[in-house]
């Protein structure tokens, strides 16, 4: 095994070219807990330079709780699991960086880019890396205009044969929840809600959505995560949806004014494709002057620190 950390390492099953850091390296080698971050959020999701310290502040949850955090990018085209503070400072700072899904992984190595990695991009070096855990905000889906635009995150057909699991606070609201939820369920894609018997709402702790499982403590997760590997699969995610606290939701009813809003100035303006997410969670905090930031950062902190606590029981 080379020890220089910045040479890419060829992981067991294969020559897949991503850069573990060292210190994932040791902890997937001694099968600690290791909790995958993904970097759109940083680099596309969040203002500057608020970016670089909850980046930063993710780890450190991350290592409060016993567990070793791997952000997950594309640096001069390697793909890296675990950033040094200067690669986070780089991926956080740089406005060049790009938006890499995981079908633009390979265009991104051979030409040698940079890009921050979203959930699909994440799930599929962290999982080839042997990491077990994700954590993120809002999961990528349907999109509510999808009759006319076909709009459906490549998060979800990802997740449907990567078999990791993935901490979120439901899908972003900006989505058509129901048609969401369906697409995961006719994916074979397990949900199991949080502390509630409701899919969560992102920004809102609700979506008025049920779920199918409830699971209330990471020692439950745990069980689940080693009851699908006892039984050889299925070889899906499994998402554990965590509601934002109550009392750190954005106000329902600004939510329902302003979206409305943003998706009007999604269709007026011709935002398509990659720029659609950014676009409408930008402007839904410049509408709502900074609040669905805050309920934004409450649940993917809360995402963070639960799947910090899964990867700890789970690694016992
Ligand atoms: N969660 C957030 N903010 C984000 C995202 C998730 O709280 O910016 C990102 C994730 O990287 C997710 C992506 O994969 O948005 C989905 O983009 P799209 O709808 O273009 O697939
Ligand atoms: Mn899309």
């Amino acid at each position: 095994m080379p020890l220089n950390p910045s040479a890419p390492l060829s992981q067991e099953s294969g020559n897949h070219a991503s850069v573990l850091s060292e210190e994932v390296r040791e902890a997937v080698e001694e099968q600690r807990p290791v909790v995958a971050l993904e970097s759109t959020i940083i680099a596309h999701g969040l203002p500057r330079p608020r970016n670089l310290h909850v980046a930063q502040e993710l780890e450190e949850l991350v290592r409060k709780a016993g567990a070793v955090p791997a952000t997950v990018a594309v640096l001069d085209g390697h793909p890296h699991v675990g950033l040094s503070d200067a690669q986070l400072e780089r991926i956080a700072g740089d406005p060049g960086v790009r938006k890499l899904g995981h079908r633009d992984l390979a265009p991104a190595l051979a030409l040698g880019a940079d890009g921050a990695t979203t959930v699909s991009a994440t799930a599929f070096l962290a999982a080839r890396a042997g990491l077990s855990v994700f954590a993120t905000g809002g999961l990528g889906g349907v999109h509510r205009e999808w009759t006319r635009t076909q709009d459906e995150s490549a998060d979800l057909g990802l997740l449907a044969r990567t078999g990791i699991t993935v901490v979120c606070a439901g899908v972003k609201s900006i989505l058509d929840v129901p048609a969401t939820l369906q697409r995961l369920e006719t994916l074979g894609v397990g949900v199991l809600g949080y502390g509630t018997e409701e899919f969560p709402g992102f920004y809102l702790s609700g979506s008025g959505e049920p779920v199918d499982w409830t699971v209330r403590t990471p020692r439950e997760v745990a069980a689940v995560m080693r009851a699908r590997k006892e039984l050889g699969g299925p070889d899906a995610a499994l998402i554990i949806a965590n509601p934002v606290p109550q009392d750190e939701q954005l106000d329902p009813v600004v939510h329902d004014r302003v979206l409305a809003t943003a998706l009007e100035a999604c269709r007026t303006r011709g935002i398509t494709g990659q720029a659609v997410t950014p676009f409408l969670l930008e402007h839904l905090m410049r509408e709502t002057g900074g609040a669905s930031l805050e309920a934004n950062l409450a649940a993917v902190r809360g995402n963070v620190r639960l799947a910090a606590r899964i990867a700890v029981e789970a690694a016992r």
